[in-house]
């Protein structure tokens, strides 16, 4: 069967839709690092509606920071690519034409450095996971001892990380008189655009501090609040997707219906009119924060909680009723925490939230929200216990969520399958609680990982005591009798 491309895409049926611009005179004014599934079905959409609406300055040149595989996926189709959204019996195709241009960076660095360094570049966005940063998550300093971020700090001639790339980027810029971009990351965490800007000017200081005073004075990092649930694609939705197009598509995406984007506005250059996708504020962190506590803080216990008991997709973890009542639970406990904007009503964000989480064609795997832990879980969980344990509060729900994740170290579920724990610290991690005779021992030698958890919070008697509990319960009798004990 042919592959989606320029020159297939009249032979798609009509009812799809597809870009309703000229691509051949579209401009690149975004550069992305990281595209997987998830920037394809937000921030590229986003961009793609700009392009639609008339605009054609923002089509984007997007950057793999280690895998060849998307190139594989999209240049042979041009960078075309299908979005499904999918809801209950719906399943709307659209076809987006924004991304131009796919680079891998380790092939070709000298690439993506020209792209970032063009004078058509107003935007660089960002997706490299919460790991990307290279910022030690404990006390928000660089990870010198990173391999790949060592190597930056010797020599950024081709650098190996996100903020190698941008501080390169931004070193030829300065030389060229050129302004500097504004760089918007949009990963899942608190003062995402605090930190970026932080990782970037640590960097670029150590190569030269005039270039570090440059960026600070004249660059941007907006905070954001991303949205949208992206599963992985699967070998059968590509072959569904075949049988509807007449065509290929390896890289297609699947998502829901919902979509936010909060982006603080602090920009340093042009920047599209967004249209009603996008919501630009002065205050970002509120938004951040209730999302991550209640969706993110959510998922990770259905994740671990799920996963226990076997269970593979987050909407069959729902269909229990003990699940739901330890979701609810919890956001009760996570609530108390927040301090929302104003133009959030949480009790409808709650259940849009169980919504969105109850959909049954998405098959939102457990296991791809169970990677990378150690990296999710100060922002998801961990603040959450600390702010609530300083107020004095109960951490019931919480603390179940917390165990189940210390559980599925073990590499084994309540059935005795085995799992890969997909995290960077997973050997660490797995080497100290080999160690640990009891649960009450797993859970001291967990407490002592200061990158995951912060000192305080690591000392309090109360929060040891409700891991040991919640641990030793699903040591014994696993994860479904745990969560129907947190009913009683
Ligand atoms: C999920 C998120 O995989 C995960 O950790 O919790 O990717 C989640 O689906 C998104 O943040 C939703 O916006």
């Amino acid at each position: 069967m042919n592959r989606l491309s320029s020159a297939t895409l009249a032979d798609v049926p009509a009812e799809v839709l597809r870009p309703d611009y000229d691509r051949t005179a579209t401009r690149c004014g975004v550069v992305h690092l990281g595209i997987g599934a998830f920037h394809r079905a937000h921030q590229a959409l986003v961009f793609d509606d700009v392009l639609n609406a008339g605009d054609l300055r923002w089509g984007i040149v997007a950057a793999s920071l280690r895998s060849p595989a998307v190139r594989e996926q999209m240049a042979p189709q041009d960078g075309l690519y299908t979005m499904l959204v999918r809801d209950g019996s719906v399943e709307q195709a659209r076809i987006i034409g924004a991304v131009r241009q796919v680079v891998v960076a380790p092939d070709a660095p000298q690439a993506l450095l020209a792209a970032l360094a063009a004078p058509e570049t107003h935007i660089v966005t960002l997706t490299v996971t919460e790991k990307g940063y290279k910022l030690d998550p404990a006390t928000g300093a660089l990870m010198e001892d990173d391999p790949q971020l060592a190597a930056d700090l010797g020599s950024l001639a081709s650098p190996q990380t996100a903020p190698g790339y941008l501080v390169a980027a931004l070193a030829l810029r300065w030389r060229a008189g050129l302004p500097p971009f504004t760089a918007i990351s949009c990963d899942n965490l608190p003062h995402n655009g605090t930190r970026l800007r932080h990782a970037v000017l640590e960097l670029a200081r150590r190569h030269d501090p005039a270039l570090a005073d440059w960026i600070a004075a004249e660059g941007a990092f907006p905070e954001t609040m991303v949205d949208r649930i992206v599963p992985a694609t699967t070998a059968e939705d590509v072959a569904a997707l075949a049988e509807r197009l007449g065509v290929e598509d390896q890289a297609m995406v699947k998502t829901e219906p919902f979509l936010q984007w909060v982006i603080e506005d602090k920009f340093c250059g042009p920047r599209p009119d967004f249209g009603a996708g996008v919501q630009l504020t002065a205050a970002v962190a509120p938004w951040e924060e209730a999302k991550l506590r209640l969706l993110n803080g959510a998922h990770s216990g259905i994740a671990y909680l799920g996963g226990l008991a076997g269970i593979e997709h987050v909407h069959e973890v729902l269909a229990l009723p003990e699940a739901r009542r330890f979701v609810e639970a919890l956001w009760d406990e996570a609530e108390a925490t927040l301090s929302p904007p104003p133009e959030l009503d949480i009790i409808a964000y709650r259940s849009a939230l169980i919504a969105r989480f109850d959909n049954p064609t998405l098959r939102h795997r457990t296991r791809q929200i169970a990677m990378d832990g150690s990296q999710k879980l100060p922002q998801r969980l961990l603040a959450t216990i600390a702010a609530r344990l300083e107020a004095g509060q109960g951490i019931d729900a919480l603390s179940l969520a917390v165990a189940a994740w210390i559980r599925w170290q073990a590499g084994k579920d309540d059935l005795g399958q085995a799992h890969a724990v997909d995290d960077p610290l997973a050997a660490p991690i797995a080497a100290a609680l080999a160690d640990a005779g009891d649960a009450r021992a797993r859970v001291t030698a967990i407490l002592a990982f200061e990158a995951i958890v912060p000192p305080a919070l690591g000392r309090n008697p109360l929060f040891a005591e409700a891991l040991t509990r919640w641990l030793s319960l699903l040591e014994s009798q696993g994860a479904r009798n745990a969560l129907t004990s947190l009913d009683r």
